[in-house]
Order: C-alpha cells, then sequence, then structure tokens
C-alpha cells in the first residue's frame, strides 16, 4: 500500500532526523515519509522537508513540488542553485519553536538587567557585592527584527514590564510598542535601547548590521543578544565596544561557523556569553504538523502561509 503513496523526504544532517521521519509520518498519513537515501524511487519524491540537503537530492528527484525548511531561517538555501526559483520554498513557523525563542529572548533580557553576568563573574573571583539595577519598567530593549519571532518577544516582555520598541524594513503600527524602520530608524531604536536584541533574516541589507557604528550609537553599557545570524555580527566590533565599556555584555546564540571553532576569541571574552544555537531548537512533534500543513497547501495549489519570499530573502 505505501509502494503507491507520493514521497515525502527528509534530509538534515541534525542527529535526530529519525525523529524528524516519525513525526512528519503521523502528521502527514497521505505521504510514504523517508529519509534521503531510503527513498527508493525519486521519482515518486514530491516533497522534501530539509536542512542542509545534499545536492544530489534535487538532481534525483524531478518531480519535487515543494521544499520545506526544517528551520525559520532560510538564507542557505536560498544561496543554493538546485533550490530552482519555481520550486516553493517555505520555512517553519512553529508556535513551540516561537515560545521557546521569546523565552530565551526574555531569560537573557533578565540575565543583564539582573545582572547575573557581573555575578558570575564575581563568583569566580569569591567576592561578595551588591549591585542595584535597573528595574523592567525603567529598562528599555529594542528588538530588531518584528516579524514572528520579533513581535512573540516584544509581547512577551511587555508582559514582564519591559519597555519596548522595534525595528522592522517596513515601517508598522503595532499595539503598545514604539517602533521605525528604515536605517535612521535603526539608530534611533539603538539610542533608546539598554538592550538590543537581534531577530533579523541574514539578507544582503543585514548582514553585519551590529557594528561598532550601531554600538556607539547605544547607550553606555549596553547589552546586545543576536539570536538571527552569526554574520550579522561584526565580531571585532563587538569586542572592542565591550573592552572600551561601550558595552557591558553580549549574548550570542548564532555564530558564522558553527560550532564556533575552539580558536574563535569569542569563547574567551568575560563579556561573551556563548550560548550554541540553542535559542529555539525545532520540535519535530510540532514542527512536523506545520510543514505538513504547508506541504498540502502547495500540493493544493495554495499560496502557503509560510512561503519565502525570495526578493526580499527571507
Ligand atoms: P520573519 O520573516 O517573520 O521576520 C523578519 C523580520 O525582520 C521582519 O519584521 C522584517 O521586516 C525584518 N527585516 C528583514 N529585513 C530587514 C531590514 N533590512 N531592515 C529591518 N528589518 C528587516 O522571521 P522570523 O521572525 O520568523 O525569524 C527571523 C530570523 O530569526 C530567522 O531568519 C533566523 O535567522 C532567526 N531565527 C533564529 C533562531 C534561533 O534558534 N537562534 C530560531 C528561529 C529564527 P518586515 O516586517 O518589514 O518585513
Ligand atoms: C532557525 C534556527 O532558523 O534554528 O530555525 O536558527
Amino acid at each position: 500500500m505505501a509502494a503507491s503513496l507520493p514521497v515525502l523526504t527528509v534530509a538534515t544532517p541534525w542527529d535526530n532526523a529519525e525523529a524528524w521521519r516519525t513525526a512528519l509520518a503521523e502528521a502527514a498519513p497521505e505521504f510514504d515519509v523517508r529519509l534521503w537515501g531510503e527513498a527508493p524511487d525519486p521519482a515518486r519524491v514530491v516533497a522534501c522537508a530539509v536542512w542542509h540537503p545534499p545536492a544530489l537530492l534535487f538532481e534525483r528527484c524531478p518531480n519535487l513540488r515543494v521544499v520545506h525548511a526544517l528551520g525559520a531561517g532560510v538564507e542557505h538555501l536560498l544561496q543554493r542553485s538546485e533550490v530552482r526559483p519555481d520550486l516553493p520554498l517555505l520555512r517553519l513557523v512553529d508556535p513551540v519553536m516561537t515560545e521557546r525563542l521569546a523565552q530565551w529572548a526574555l531569560a537573557g533580557t533578565l540575565f543583564f538587567q539582573r545582572r547575573f553576568d557581573r555575578y558570575l563573574r564575581q563568583q569566580r573571583e569569591r567576592r561578595w557585592l551588591r549591585h542595584d539595577h535597573e528595574d523592567a519598567g525603567e529598562t528599555t530593549v529594542g528588538v530588531l527584527g518584528l516579524g514572528v519571532m520579533g513581535r512573540a518577544i516584544a509581547a512577551l516582555l511587555r508582559r514582564n514590564g519591559f519597555q519596548v520598541i522595534g525595528w522592522s524594513r517596513l515601517p508598522k503600527e503595532l499595539p503598545g510598542l514604539g517602533t521605525w524602520s528604515g536605517s535612521d530608524g535603526l539608530r534611533a531604536v539603538a539610542s533608546r535601547s539598554a538592550i538590543l536584541i537581534a531577530v533579523l533574516p541574514l539578507t544582503g541589507d543585514t548582514r553585519s548590521i551590529l557594528d561598532g557604528d550601531l554600538f556607539a550609537a547605544m547607550p553606555e553599557g549596553g547589552f546586545l543578544i543576536n539570536a538571527g545570524r552569526g554574520d550579522h555580527l561584526v565580531p571585532a566590533d563587538l569586542m572592542a565596544a565591550l573592552d572600551t565599556g561601550r558595552l557591558d555584555g553580549a549574548l550570542l546564540d548564532v555564530f558564522p561557523v558553527e560550532p564556533l571553532p575552539a580558536d574563535d576569541p569569542l569563547w574567551h571574552h568575560p563579556k561573551v556569553f556563548v550560548h550554541p544555537h540553542a535559542a529555539a531548537i525545532s520540535n519535530p512533534r510540532t514542527g512536523a504538523i506545520a510543514i505538513a500543513e504547508g506541504i498540502r497547501a502547495v500540493l493544493r495549489g495554495e499560496r502557503p502561509a509560510n512561503l519565502v519570499d525570495r526578493e526580499r530573502g527571507y
């Protein structure tokens, strides 16, 4: 019976590929779900759910009709010529993953606002010193990127009493949130933000956006939290800003090369907190439901909710 079903193939270097296969088989029983390499007849593959897929997959599957990413940021797939422009590319939007990222951003915000960074350093020196701090209502957090993730972060921070402002490509009106857009807008948000949280997609316009000019615009002693992509950041500018005291701490989840190489100076900087791209790990059980819906919509000829706009690059 399974032999007659169209094939959905899963291709990812992650060690939970089998968990994705199982979850997708449950969420999309109308497909024969196989790991790439185990699909008996590539001509029957109509859909794939992938993260860093092999080039061969696109060569060998002439009837592929939709590519679904197993994560939210798809710049690496947009750079691949095998993901032909006529193939709809979908990205993962899963409420569980969104909640995970928002909670991580809140944790990072509290970490700096309540100065856990300082107390961790003090503990290493066995120093007992208390520091007063600004309360949430006195702390402005700027969120760069007001898409699915940025809005969820902003909402959770507001529920926890923080003053929140945000920045996006196009102007926006969001209840209770001061918003800016464009390059002047970026400076305006940075200059008001004690803590800046970046959750942008990586595009030609956003590459290296977290640089010395931006840090110079921030209030003295500010903090940076980056959950977007490593290539948003100019690491040398960050370390210079931390060394001069312009910034006082950074929490980084993403890096240009992952895993972060052992000799990278970010590992050792006393004011940098390295987090191994785990702010919002995709959850196979809930992610599979969203992926199945997206693939079904494409196969029905509908425009899926999470279609990547190749022109704008996210
Ligand atoms: P969305 O596409 O929903 O939102 C992107 C936001 O970025 C939009 O508000 C968009 O503006 C804004 N933006 C894009 N380009 C610019 C620009 N040039 N100037 C200003 N704003 C810009 O994406 P998500 O919120 O779902 O995810 C964002 C990114 O977060 C992902 O691409 C990925 O890199 C990263 N991510 C990281 C995770 C982790 O675990 N570390 C997990 C999930 C995502 P506009 O609204 O005007 O279009
Ligand atoms: C993603 C990520 O883009 O995990 O989903 O960074």
